[in-house]
């Protein structure tokens, strides 16, 4: 059986009905990180029925503010490492899904020491995906467009499913590396589970070691931003809630070993990022330095996400770049004290690398 769903005006999109799923209780990985947090807030605000349990490990990137004021009969924290079997293997006996968002997350910091991100992104994915096995529960890896390395910047190409894999740098490898075992499982163990592969999210939360709220907090602080190389490379913008429907959506209708693209047409290169946060914060918009490039830095990702639109019938919500920005603008202006207590220490990181 088939069943269809619409947008209100008309049919968008089927799913085939032994695949839809409808859980009652959820296993979050990361849910204190930047786009964990946003899809806990975002199952908590859309889907009443459904209990959250969030494992974070709370490294330096998550921050259980994060989650802060969210129901208690909805929401638990569950503060431990996702390589703890044990841990995990009780965990996943009681729950219907497990969304997998924890990683090491920024591709400096694996420059600079790549052994956190073997042990969380691989031996991590690998503990998840034994325990899901064993007890049956649907898993849902959440990945990114950089498995797919890069694209020339006169290339009209976009990533698809099909693009093959070719990480550059530590951080996209042990992505792609956790991506691999996840087909593997699903192939050799009949592992139901999804696959997601996003591009650069924005929003509030996100951490200011990451490109616009390091800029935005520099700003703030009277310190100019940081432009790596000729600020030329191009990322794929989207804003993290659109990131958070489009997992929901996968998570509950997509097709099981699938892997669907999430990304929303926001091609910008970084210098243009960069003027565009400046003159929305009322600097001239040339008032930033050039510092030393990203060894092996990727020049371009691009997403086309006509799959998941066609298939599942998402559709971004936020288009509007430019409000988007400054609306996160805004946050960060008034959350300083979210950010101020990592801020120091991010910077001392970036100076000791020439960024
Ligand atoms: P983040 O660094 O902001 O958050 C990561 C979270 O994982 C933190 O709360 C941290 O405490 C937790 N964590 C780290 N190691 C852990 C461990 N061993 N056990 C338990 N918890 C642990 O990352 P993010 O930007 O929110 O990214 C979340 C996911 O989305 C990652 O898998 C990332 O690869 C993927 N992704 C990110 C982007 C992006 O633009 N940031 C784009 C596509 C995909
Ligand atoms: O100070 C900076 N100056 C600068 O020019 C920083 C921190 C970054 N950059 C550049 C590098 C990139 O071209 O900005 C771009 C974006 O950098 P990041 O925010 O570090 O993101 P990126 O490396 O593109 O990876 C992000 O998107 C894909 C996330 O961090 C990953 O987790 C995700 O998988």
């Amino acid at each position: 059986m088939t069943l269809a769903f619409s947008n209100g005006k008309g049919v968008i999109g089927t799913v085939d009905a032994q695949d839809a799923f409808e859980p009652e209780r959820i296993v979050v990985t990361g849910g204190c990180g930047f786009i964990g947090s946003s899809f806990v807030h975002h199952v908590v605000r859309e889907r009443p029925g459904v209990h959250v349990t969030v494992l974070d490990k709370l490294t330096y990137a998550g921050n259980p503010d994060n989650i802060a004021g969210l129901p208690s009969d909805r929401v638990e924290l569950v503060v431990g490492d996702i390589c703890d079997a044990a841990l995990v293997d009780r965990l996943v006996s009681g729950t219907d899904a497990v969304v997998h968002y924890a990683a090491e997350s920024h591709n400096d910091n694996s420059i600079a020491d790549p052994s956190p991100f073997l042990k969380t992104n691989v031996e991590g994915t690998y503990t998840l995906i034994e325990a899901c096995r064993k007890h049956g529960a649907r898993y849902h890896h959440v990945s990114t467009d950089e498995v797919y390395g890069d694209l020339a910047l006169d290339d009209p190409a976009k990533f698809t499913e099909e693009t093959p894999y070719h990480p550059s740098s530590p951080y996209s490898s042990t992505k792609a590396s956790s991506d691999m075992l996840v087909r593997a499982w699903t192939r050799t163990y009949g592992l139901r589970a999804t696959i997601s592969n996003c591009s650069n999210n924005y929003g509030p939360y996100q951490h200011v070691e990451k490109f616009i709220p390091r800029q935005i907090t520099n700003i703030i602080d009277g310190v100019r931003p940081k432009l790596y190389g000729k600020g030329e490379n191009v990322r794929d913008w989207i804003h993290t809630e659109d990131h958070s429907s489009a997992v929901w959506d996968i998570l509950t209708k997509g097709r099981m070993g699938e892997t669907y693209l999430i990304g929303a047409d926001g091609e910008k290169d970084n210098i243009t990022v960069l003027r565009m946060i400046l003159e929305a914060m009322g600097r001239d918009p040339e008032d930033f330095d050039w510092v030393a490039d990203r060894p092996g830095h990727d020049r371009r990702y691009a997403i086309d996400s006509t799959k998941l639109q066609r298939e599942l019938g998402w559709r971004p919500a936020h288009t509007d770049f430019a409000e988007g920005l400054k609306q996160t603008i805004d946050w960060y202006v008034a959350n300083e004290s979210w950010w101020r207590p990592a801020k120091e220490a991010t910077e001392a990181r970036y100076k000791a690398q020439g960024q």
